[in-house]
């Protein structure tokens, strides 16, 4: 292969709806380009981005695939992506190293849910998007209803660079109204047959010309004037102003193809090999410190590593871009998180497991390398002398969970060892070892990326497993103040125990000024605060701690002894065993002994009055509660929101948009399991929704009363 100058590099991220076509141009692009030589198709699935074998058992990308093809002394790397949500990881890496989206339509579907989960990501990167309109062949393509979704969300932005002459089964030609010229296949596609537009379409191609003609001068003010004095561009300053508008995100331009047939596959090859964005004309990267980094092959060495995967008879690899400088095979590189050295032994250009050696890399390109030793995915890998840190990238946050376990007791270490990797892989399941829940909970994006996993995990990994029911961490807090005393005290043989401790709890909350006076069940106490203490609890709130401890009743050096017994009943807490959490504890009398008080003693009197007053203080159980946000079609609105509602969901509002319809809502993260599943059911696939952890809420009585009553029986079955 021969080296590539940045200049002719593209980083193309193809993305889109599931099942819009992605896998199948991508095949058709690789195909164009002479990287392979026979077209694969999905359906049989044989492609090179499809090549894993848990694609083929799903019948879908699971994974982002590297690719690269190369066209008119270009190469263009292809990030092929998969369409599902459950897999949007894939999508966000890809994008946060691509200079351009290649946006795929389902010319049947038009905008769907999926395009319209995508298009929030090509909005967050600010990637350049460019449309193909995919499908053309298809007996129900409609062109005209894909265009029409398109400009109900972009408006103008969406600018018509080619239209089909005749989309359906007999689809052929289309005119593009760039070039000014119609482009017509035989039945195998591939290479066209370039020639004038028909006298019919002509009237239509004109008015569409100016249009584009337009849309492109608008981004530029030297075009702008040359196109008010010339009355119009040539495809050089066409090509400029387009690409300044996809720059800006103000062009959205409009292709036609089928992937499938290869029709339309080498213009669009053309054309972002013309216009799309490189590297060096997007915003430059910045690293963590703030430092604009400059995509230069004379620079010092630097690459990100975006993804890893292990595959078979090769091991780790990492793919990676370069970010800075030019990269050779055998040059060592420091990694920036642990200041390893790492030599990259071998570069690699990869389209799917098609890998070809390469000597060097520059600025701008994406490869992969393997047998790092210590290197994962958002590290970055710097010469000698350097130490930039890209940032990370920012995967969707989990919104799904599920508690794992292997089917035969002992082999919990190897599920460990394989969580791990397939983490390391695909960074949106989460794994979180639930000290406070017993289990081992995995997050992931919905029941389907979570039964991928499991899928394999069996038949990969050769281990079996089980999904159970994920517990819920609820907190324990009190609702009004209470009083108690406690005195600790045992006599036997030599030195006895003492301490006696009175103390005073009431809940806590941001603001709550200082201690007293309380009146407890008809008696007053007037409390001095001598001294406070905070402590942010780990697993979120606070307890605050308050010393009015008058005439040396107890001597300082036994609070810290029953502050340990306090917490050590926060940490369990007296109703259900959960963690308890925002309690101010004031401590204002107690009592000693000369001989037989001692720690132990403090820390015994302390946890019995606490847990006394918990019990006294009106104790509630708080369960987390999640902010969920659904957009849903409006024909399902009826239906999502009753089903919201039997999950004691709290609606904070609706509104449109985009011609969707949302709905904001609070729920209870107990009432969330399989959500994912049921709103896929209830809206034929048609809805999406995220949800973030929100605050803790207290459970209604009758569901406080039911965990009471569970947790007493688990306590009995214990002893
Ligand atoms: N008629 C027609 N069918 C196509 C075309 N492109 C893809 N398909 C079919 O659409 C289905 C999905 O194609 P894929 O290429 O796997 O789609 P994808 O976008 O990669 O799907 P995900 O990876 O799941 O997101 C397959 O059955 C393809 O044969 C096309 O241009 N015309
Ligand atoms: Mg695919």
């Amino acid at each position: 292969m021969k080296g590539y100058q940045p200049n002719e590099l593209k980083n193309i991220a193809l993305v889109g709806s599931a099942g819009s076509g992605k896998t199948t141009l991508a095949e058709a692009m690789l195909y164009e380009g002479g990287v392979i030589k026979r077209k694969g198709d999905v359906d049989s699935k044989n492609t090179v981005s499809d090549y894993h074998e848990i694609e083929h058992q799903q019948e879908r990308s699971i994974y982002s695939t590297v690719l690269y093809t190369e066209y008119q002394n270009k190469k263009i790397n292809i990030i092929d992506t998969p369409g599902l949500d459950d897999f949007a990881g894939g999508v966000v890496s890809a994008l946060s190293v691509s200079d351009c989206a290649l946006f795929l339509i389902n010319g049947h579907q038009g905008v769907e849910v999926g395009t319209e989960i995508v298009s929030r990501y090509t909005a967050k990167f600010n990637t350049p998007v460019v449309f193909a309109i995919n499908q053309l062949d298809h007996e129900k393509a409609n062109y005209e209803k894909a265009i029409d979704d398109l400009k109900a969300k972009h408006g103008n932005k969406v600018v018509i660079v080619q239209y089909p002459v005749n989309a359906g089964m007999e689809f052929n030609a289309v005119i593009d109204v760039l070039k000014m010229k119609m482009y017509k296949w035989g039945p195998d596609g591939g290479e066209p047959t370039i020639k004038e537009i028909p006298a019919s379409e002509k009237e239509k191609a004109d008015e569409l010309h100016n249009t584009l003609v337009e849309s492109a001068a608008e981004n530029d003010e030297a075009l702008m004037e040359l196109y008010f004095e010339e009355g119009s561009l040539n495809e050089d300053q066409m090509r400029a102003g387009i690409k300044q508008g996809l720059i800006n995100k103000d062009v959205y331009p409009v292709f036609c193809v089928s992937g499938k047939k290869d029709m339309g596959v080498r213009r669009l090859m053309e054309f972002l090999n013309n216009v799309a964005p490189q590297t060096s004309e997007m915003p430059k990267p910045v690293n963590v410190e703030g430092n604009e980094v400059t995509v230069d092959p004379e620079g010092p060495a630097s690459i990100f590593i975006f993804k890893t995967s292990i595959e078979e008879h090769l091991g780790a690899v990492a793919y990676f871009k370069v970010m800075s400088g030019k990269i050779e095979e055998g040059m060592d590189l420091i990694n920036a998180r642990n200041s390893n050295k790492e030599r990259l032994s071998q570069l690699y250009c990869v389209a799917g497991n098609n890998r070809t050696k390469i000597d060097s890399m520059v600025a701008g390109d994406i490869g992969a390398t393997v047998k790092l030793k210590d290197t994962k995915t958002n590290d970055t890998l710097n010469t000698k002398g350097t130490d930039w840190k890209f940032p990370e990238i920012q995967f969707p946050a989990p919104k799904y969970r599920t508690a794992v376990q292997p089917k035969s007791k002992g082999e919990e270490e190897k599920l460990g060892e394989i969580l791990n990797r397939r983490t390391g892989e695909d960074p949106t399941y989460i794994v979180e070892h639930s000290k406070e829940l017993k289990q081992l909970i995995v997050h992931g994006q919905g029941e389907f990326h979570l039964n991928t996993l499991k899928k394999q995990i069996e038949n990969h990994d050769k281990l079996e497993i089980e999904f159970l029911t994920p517990k819920i961490p609820y907190r324990e807090t009190i609702t009004k103040p209470a009083q108690s005393d406690y005195r600790h005290k045992k006599q036997s043989g030599g030195s006895g125990q003492f301490g006696e401790v009175y103390m005073i709890i009431e809940p806590w909350y941001e603001g709550i000024g200082d201690p007293g006076p309380y009146k407890i069940d008809g008696k007053e106490y007037s409390v001095t605060k001598r001294g406070v203490e905070e402590y942010e609890l780990k697993w979120g709130g606070k307890l605050v701690f308050v010393n009015s401890i008058v005439g040396g009743s107890i001597d300082a050096k036994y609070l810290p002894a029953i502050m340990k017994g306090v917490m050590e009943k926060m940490e369990e807490g007296p109703l259900t065993g959960s963690y308890a959490r925002d309690i101010r504890l004031v401590v204002y009398d107690g009592k000693m002994h000369p001989v037989d008080s001692n720690e132990i003693s403090f820390k015994i009197a302390g946890m019995q009055a606490f847990r006394t007053a918990f019990k006294q203080a009106a104790p509630k159980i708080l369960e987390p509660i999640y902010k969920v946000e659904v957009m849903v079609p409006s024909e399902y609105m009826g239906d999502v929101m009753s089903d919201l509602q039997g999950r004691r969901a709290m609606i904070e509002g609706m509104s449109s948009e985009s011609g969707y319809e949302k709905i904001t809502a609070k729920v209870p993260l107990a009432e969330m399991n399989k959500y994912s599943t049921s709103l896929s059911s209830l809206t034929s696939g048609q809805a999406m929704y995220t949800m973030t952890y929100d605050q803790y809420m207290p459970v209604p009585g009758d569901i406080q009363e039911k965990l009471l009553k569970e947790y007493e029986a688990a306590q009995a079955e214990d002893e």
